[in-house]
């Protein structure tokens, strides 16, 4: 089933991957093994297939939008009820860079976790950060990026955030990212995926 669901993702067939979901479900499938076997796998087919130039923007974009469906779809799942929360996370995908599915995980995750997501969407500036982390008094400010080209710019969030006079941490993440390139550039904390982005919340806000 799992298979098919990879298929349908690389075909970007955003109805059959919302039924595939609802059918493994149904099927008593554990949700992480849905996300991390069909939905992230298949994520990482459609990377391959363009970075060989099998298949092009268009494709990638249709499958990019049946996984955000998919995801919608597994976020109650991974979302408990509410609960009073223990913090609130500012997060966004850096100036620059449209990849939002990660980020989108990681958010759903951390609210799942207990966390109040302020969720900026992708391409966001350093200001918009600053004003958003200001306003609503965040615990931590979390980037995501995708792109060599554009994870410089979490430099820039890290600066900026600093010079704000603001003694909020900065956590990074993206698949280009990595623990060196985060203490370089002085974020508080990395994490590889969403579920370890959790973790490094947690500690951070204990
Ligand atoms: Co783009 N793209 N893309 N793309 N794209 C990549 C990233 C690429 C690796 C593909 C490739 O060549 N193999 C490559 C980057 C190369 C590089 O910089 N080293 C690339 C490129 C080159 C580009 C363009 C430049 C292509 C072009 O125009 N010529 C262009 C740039 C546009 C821009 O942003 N300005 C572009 C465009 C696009 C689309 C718009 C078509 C689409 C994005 C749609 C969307 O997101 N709504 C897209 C997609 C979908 C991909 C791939 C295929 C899939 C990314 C994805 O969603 N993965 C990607 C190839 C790949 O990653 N294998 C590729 C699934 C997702 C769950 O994983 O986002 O890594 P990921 O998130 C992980 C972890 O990284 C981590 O947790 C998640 C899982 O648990 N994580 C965090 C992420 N953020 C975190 C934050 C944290 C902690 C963990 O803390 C705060």
């Amino acid at each position: 089933m799992l298979d098919k669901l990879r298929e349908a993702l690389l075909e970007g067939k955003k109805a059959e991957v919302e039924a595939l979901v609802d059918q493994a479900l149904a099927a008593g499938l554990p949700t992480r093994q849905i996300l991390n076997d069909g939905l992230i796998a298949g994520m990482e087919q459609v990377g391959v297939l363009f970075k060989n130039n099998e298949i092009f923007i268009p494709e990638v974009l249709v499958a990019a939008r049946a996984m955000n469906a998919a995801l919608s779809k597994l976020e109650p799942l991974l979302v408990k009820d509410k609960v009073e929360p223990k913090g609130v996370v500012v997060i966004g995908t850096v100036k620059g860079d449209l990849h939002d599915i990660g980020k989108n995980l990681v958010a759903m995750m951390l609210k799942g976790a207990g966390y109040k997501i302020v969720d900026l969407g992708a391409d966001v500036p350093a200001d918009r950060f600053v004003e958003a982390a200001r306003s609503e008094r965040a615990g931590v400010v979390a980037l995501s990026a995708l792109l060599t080209t554009t994870m410089i710019q979490m430099k820039a969030v890290v600066e900026a955030v600093r010079s704000a006079g603001l003694a909020i941490p900065v956590i990074v993440g993206g698949a280009p990212l990595t623990q060196d390139y985060a203490d370089e550039i002085g974020a508080r904390g990395y994490a590889p995926d969403a579920a370890s982005a959790v973790d490094v919340v947690r500690r951070i806000l204990a």
